[in-house]
């Protein structure tokens, strides 16, 4: 068994949701935040088959947009340059971490 870590944009986690549970797999959904850009994202926890890893990850990528966001320079440069133009990064479709269970109990 495996446990999958997706983190999407916010936007996409309904979308993502629905696929998932179109495909049979159950997820936990946790309201998370992005270190770098200090927005909040969404997390999909999911315990599966191994077989059914490559369904997740099919089913992320579906569902998950690329986006560009805009940051102040200061987000990315090293040292802190006063009139330096934002910096725009990419964000996404999903991250993921797939990740072995040891064991899994529901009691
Ligand atoms: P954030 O940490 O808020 O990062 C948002 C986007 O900012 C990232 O998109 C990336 O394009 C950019 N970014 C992040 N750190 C950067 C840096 N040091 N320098 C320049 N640009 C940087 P994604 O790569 O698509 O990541 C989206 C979200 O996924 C992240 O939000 C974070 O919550 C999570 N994530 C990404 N990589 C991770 C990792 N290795 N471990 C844990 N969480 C991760």
């Amino acid at each position: 068994m495996k446990l999958v870590y997706a983190i999407v944009h916010s936007d996409d986690a309904y979308a993502v949701n629905k696929g998932l549970s179109s495909a049979g797999i159950r997820a936990t959904k946790l309201a998370s935040t992005g270190g770098f850009l200090s927005k909040g994202n969404t997390t999909f926890m999911i315990c599966c088959d191994n077989a059914q890893v490559d369904t997740v990850i099919e089913v992320c990528k579906q569902y998950s947009q690329k986006r560009k966001q805009t940051v102040p320079a200061s987000a990315v440069l090293e040292r802190d340059y006063a009139n330096a133009e934002p910096v725009e990064v990419t964000i996404g479709g999903a991250t993921i971490f797939v990740t072995d269970i040891e064991r899994f109990e529901q009691v």
